[in-house]
């Protein structure tokens, strides 16, 4: 397994060539994003706990999982959280839709500190990201609670969006202890895998219709 930090981007025209199955990460500051992420690629390439920057800027991590499996990790700051100054926000909300347009982009998952109780914000969040791509709740700071806890506010989530979302994949994670970081990889090495099936079967649609 071999990670880089790829590039920051600030415009769309910046967006790296779609080479590689793209996972966007949003939470709100605070919630283990930087932590997540850095587990995931196995490396100390995102920067832990810096003040949040007025900096906008999408950043790409690559992720070279086995010779066969590359993934891009894209940090997407501040994204839905109002963070923005007004006058960047125009700019900020074209290139996040222009990223979430792109077909490469497998899935959105979407951070949660398991100790928040999801609010509107999160919700109205939630559902515009859903609108346009497969997104994944991923609670984190799971240690901060026993296991018994831990089952208990899991729950009490699963209940605020049972009824609004059917199906959302939840994934529990520790960062501190590693709990869950290497079951969110295999999944995500999971859908660049469902990715290839249903290329493979389009193609083999194409070619007996023809
Ligand atoms: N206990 C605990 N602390 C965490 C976890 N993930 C992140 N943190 C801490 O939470 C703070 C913010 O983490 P960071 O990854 O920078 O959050 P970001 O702002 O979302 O990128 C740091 O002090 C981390 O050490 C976790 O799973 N458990
Ligand atoms: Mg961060």
């Amino acid at each position: 397994m071999q990670a880089r930090y790829l590039k920051a981007v600030a415009t769309s025209e910046q967006l790296p060539a779609p080479v590689a199955c793209e996972f966007g990460f949003v939470g709100r500051s605070n919630c283990g994003k930087s932590s997540l992420i850095n587990g995931l690629l196995n490396s100390k390439l995102a920067r832990t706990s810096a003040m949040p920057g007025r900096t906008q800027m999408i950043h790409y991590f690559e992720l070279q999982v086995n010779p066969e499996t590359c993934l891009f990790l894209v940090d997407l700051p501040g994204y839905g959280f109002n963070k923005t100054p007004k006058k960047l926000q125009k700019t900020w909300d074209l290139l996040i839709r222009d990223f979430l347009e792109r077909a490469n982009v497998r899935e959105v998952f979407f951070l949660h500190d398991i100790r928040r109780p999801l609010d509107d914000v999160d919700l109205c969040l939630l559902e515009d990201l859903l609108e346009v791509k497969r997104v994944s709740l991923v609670l984190t700071k799971i240690d901060k609670f026993s296991v018994q806890q831990q089952k208990q506010y899991v729950a009490a989530i699963q209940a605020t969006i049972a009824p609004l979302f059917e199906d959302l994949p939840v994934h529990t994670i520790s960062n501190l202890h590693k709990t869950g970081v290497a079951e969110l990889r295999t999944y995500m090495q999971e859908q660049v895998h469902h990715v290839e099936e249903e290329e493979e079967t389009e193609e083999e649609v194409d070619h007996e219709g023809k």
